[in-house]
């Protein structure tokens, strides 16, 4: 088969013919979009020549989604239609699109083939794919998203995300329950963020006491980092909010409302009138199932240089969630992990060697707890705190805040698209790119 792509007048024709790219990034999400416009602007900055198609991007979705802001539309602080782009519109002419999935990888070979059948070889490849969100996994979840009637919601899909609005801000009386999955999921923080989101509504509008919350579990406490997961639950405990941990929902009876979760004691039932599911998350079959794999399925990357740990791979880098860096899953995590996977690639490219950029698990997770208030978690590996406005003015930030409620709201959805996306924009570095010793 022959599929002709066209990304802006460069035409690549991938089939059966061979495509070859010096930088392949598996991707077009938060990661692959700024990790490949970082290559090339770094490239350009440094007077170095790059040729038509030396960086090109794989990914056959239409669409690209501010994920971070399907909790606002949650909250019915956004409209989900104003968070997406097409994915080609983000794409510079100068950075090739190959509209197609990934098959398989063969690392010994460099290359890769994708659903229709093409290959495409590589100096290097960078794996940026994101996660699996395995909604099947929850017994009638699917069936129940579906279910207009159902009160069974989820931030976590486009298609959901304003169901999840409108179940929260329908409730009038009973019992609204929100669930996280045992394991690891993107953005650890989002299944309360919209907890909170509805215990605000319902006590601004005067529901608070015809609404009972409850927030269930598969993790032993609120939050990874101790020091806002100790501040969370005294705000659970002193807003009235139900709590119950290593509590992993298994299935749903969508007929009777009844939610079950998998406990040490064996099943626990709840009953629920909105329920707000969490689905468990993994990493792609495709990358599950190929070389590049860790035992847990993510691409095995060295925490600090982000390089392969294969020394046979070592033209391969990841970053972000489908990556094994044992650091929360976030758009941040992406500001802090691209410059540092950005110097070793080109370094390597060069001399063969990685630079010596080094990855310090750099995460944040901006925790919204109601309507112009939000805990903004800054931590890195270790699960240590390394706050940005601690460092630069002496804020704590556990605090909840207005002014990091209006980052989360207003600046980072603006940030996000004029900046991150086309590589110009550093996290808590803002708009400069930090430096290396070389
Ligand atoms: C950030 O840069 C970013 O990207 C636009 C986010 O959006 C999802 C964030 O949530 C955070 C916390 C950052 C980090 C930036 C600062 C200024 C702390």
């Amino acid at each position: 088969m022959t599929t002709s792509i066209i990304s802006r007048g460069v035409r690549y024709v991938s089939t059966s013919a061979k495509a070859h790219h010096k930088v392949l990034v598996v991707g077009g999400g938060s990661g692959g979009l700024n990790v490949a416009n970082q290559v090339y602007n770094k490239y350009k900055s440094e007077g170095k020549k790059l040729n038509e198609g030396d960086i090109a991007i794989v990914d056959a979705a239409e669409f690209h989604h501010y994920q971070p802001g399907w909790t606002l539309v949650g909250a019915g602080l956004k409209e989900k239609h104003d968070l997406r782009r097409r994915l080609t519109s983000l794409i510079p002419s100068y950075i090739a699109h190959h509209s197609e999935n990934v098959a398989s990888f063969s690392p010994e070979t460099s290359s890769l083939t994708t659903t229709s059948g093409a290959s495409l070889s590589y100096d290097t490849l960078i794996v940026a794919a994101g996660l699996k969100i395995n909604f099947e996994a929850i017994e009638n979840l699917p069936k129940a998203l579906a279910d207009p009637t159902s009160g069974v919601s989820s931030i976590y899909s486009y298609e959901t995300c304003d169901k999840a609005w409108s179940d929260i801000s329908s409730l009038r009386t009973g019992k609204a329950v929100f669930t996280q999955p045992a394991g690891i999921i993107k953005c650890a923080g989002a299944p309360q963020k919209i907890m909170w989101m509805a215990w605000d509504w319902y006590r601004r509008n005067n529901r608070g006491d015809k609404i009972d919350i409850d927030f269930i579990s598969g993790m032993p406490t609120m939050f990874s980092v101790k020091k806002y997961s100790d501040a969370l639950n005294a705000l659970r405990v002193e807003r009235g909010v139900g709590g119950k941990f290593e509590h992993n929902l298994v299935s749903i009876d969508p007929a009777n409302r009844v939610a079950s979760f998998k406990t040490a004691e064996g099943l626990v039932e709840k009953d629920y009138t909105i329920l707000h599911v969490t689905p468990p998350m993994g990493p792609h079959d495709f990358i599950k199932s190929s070389p590049l794999a860790d035992a847990a399925g993510w691409v095995d990357v060295d925490p600090a240089t982000l390089q392969h740990k294969k020394p046979e791979y070592k033209n391969v880098f990841s970053l972000g969630d489908c990556s094994s860096l044992p650091t929360s899953k976030t758009a941040a995590a992406i500001t802090a992990q691209t410059p540092v996977l950005v110097e070793n690639l080109t370094k390597f490219l060069e001399t063969g060697e990685v630079g010596k950029a080094a990855y310090d698990g750099y995460t944040s997770c901006p925790l919204l707890t109601g309507y112009g208030e939000l805990m903004l978690a800054e931590f890195v590996y270790g699960l240590k705190p390394k706050e940005t406005f601690h460092e630069l003015f002496g804020i704590d930030q556990v605090t909840p805040r207005r002014a990091f409620y209006h980052l989360k709201k207003d600046f980072f959805p603006w940030v996000y698209y004029d900046r991150m996306v086309n590589g110009r924009w550093f996290g808590p570095k803002g708009i400069s790119p930090p430096t290396f010793s070389s």
